[in-house]
């Protein structure tokens, strides 16, 4: 029997990934926090009776302990046990506000998830594997391109610089101690499901509104329009999870489309689907984008600007390609697009 937890599991990537191991037969375990489960439990609901969710927090190093152990011991018989961290404070600029709180879940927990594994019996460790949700923002400001598994990281924010600390505990516990113990260096994904506050859920919903009446000012205030982001399908990117824990051995890979695109592009092919062509007038915090009626559609607002930005990102997936034989099956930047305005 295989049984699997995911931390993170009502976001965005724990929700996909909840789906497809429930395909898989999985028996699936999820860690929660009560008060956001209140209020963040909707790409769950369809799916919520086929789930075991247990209250937890990545800070909590004790409950974490006691959420593995009652896992295992209500699964004696388990072969493989995965172990998918995809909890973390996710959003970039809001780690500028939030540094410590994000150091302390999105690196500290990692240490307390991977703590509570070492200690167990070797016999229990040998069945279970672990997956570390690392990120192309540890790159940060890139000292190569394409960006490769073994490109250095040059982090320029609290969330890449804790995901970094992440990244090279779960390769020091696989090293020293000989845990099955993965790190994914995922390049931006995106869905239906993705979070309102990240750039492309705000462009598409922002687009929906103004097609349907809905916001006042007629248009989107947007930050940086000139940062390049390497864009594809979340559910495309939690099947590589997947194979990533099926490989005969712990190692790491990088996720992406290879393809960059910049904000400025994907305002422009997301207006587009809805008829509106977008030029732009102006420089700097004065650059507008205006449709073909002359109606302003994009404002820049500073209050995006982040302290420091991360310019350039491009993923070259080739080894996970190779290795894993993994395979995408949204393969453009209009097929993410269109399905984000599914919104299913
Ligand atoms: P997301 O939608 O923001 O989901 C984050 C999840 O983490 C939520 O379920 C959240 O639960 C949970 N969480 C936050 N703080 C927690 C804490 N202290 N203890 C336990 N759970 C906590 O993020 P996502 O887009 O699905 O990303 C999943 C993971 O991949 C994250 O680690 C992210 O950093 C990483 N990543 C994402 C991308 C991307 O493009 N999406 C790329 C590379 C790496 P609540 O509902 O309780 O807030
Ligand atoms: O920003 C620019 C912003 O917040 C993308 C997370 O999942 O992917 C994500 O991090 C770009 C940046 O994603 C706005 O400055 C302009 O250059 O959508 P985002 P992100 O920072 O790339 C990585 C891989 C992760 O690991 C993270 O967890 O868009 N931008 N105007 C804006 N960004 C936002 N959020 N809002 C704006 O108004």
């Amino acid at each position: 029997m295989k049984i699997a937890l995911i931390t993170g599991i009502s976001g965005q990537d724990g929700s996909y990934l909840a789906e497809l191991l429930l395909e898989k037969n999985y028996k699936i375990y999820g860690i929660v926090r009560r008060n956001s489960f209140l209020f963040n439990s909707a790409r769950l609901e369809h799916i919520r009776d086929h789930l075991n969710l247990l209250y937890g927090d990545m800070t909590d190093c004790a409950g974490l302990s006691n959420t593995i152990h009652k896992i295992i011991n209500e699964n004696s018989n388990f072969s493989i046990f995965e172990i998918y961290n995809l909890a973390a404070q996710s959003h970039v600029q809001v780690s500028f506000e939030i540094p410590k709180y994000t150091t302390e879940v999105d690196g500290l927990g990692v240490c307390n998830l991977l703590e509570a594994i070492r200690v167990l019996p070797k016999y229990t460790t040998d069945k279970i594997r672990i997956y570390q949700a690392g990120t192309s923002e540890m790159y940060g400001h890139v000292l190569e391109t394409p960006q490769t598994e073994t490109t250095p990281f040059n982090p320029c924010s609290p969330y890449a610089a804790a995901k970094v600390y992440a990244y090279n505990m779960m390769k020091i516990y696989r090293e020293g101690y000989g845990l099955f113990a993965s790190n994914g260096i995922l390049f931006n994904h995106e869905s239906p499901r993705r979070g309102a506050h990240f750039v492309t859920q705000k462009i598409i919903k922002g687009v929906l509104d103004i097609n349907y009446g809905k916001n006042k000012d007629g248009f989107i205030r947007l930050g940086n329009l000139y940062s390049k982001r390497d864009w594809g399908h979340t559910k495309d990117y939690v099947y590589g999870m997947w194979l990533i824990l099926q490989h005969d051995k712990p190692d790491d890979f990088v996720l992406a489309t290879g393809e960059t695109h910049t904000v400025k592009s994907f305002v422009e092919k997301a207006f587009l689907f809805k008829g509106l062509l977008i030029h732009w007038v102006g420089e700097g915090i004065n650059e507008k984008g205006i449709d073909q009626d002359g109606k302003t559609r994009i404002v820049i607002d500073p209050k995006y600007y982040r302290p420091c930005e991360v310019e350039l990102l491009l993923g070259n997936p080739s080894k996970a390609t190779r290795i894993l034989n993994w395979n995408r099956k949204f393969k453009t930047l209009n097929n993410l697009i269109k399905d984000m305005f599914s919104g299913k």
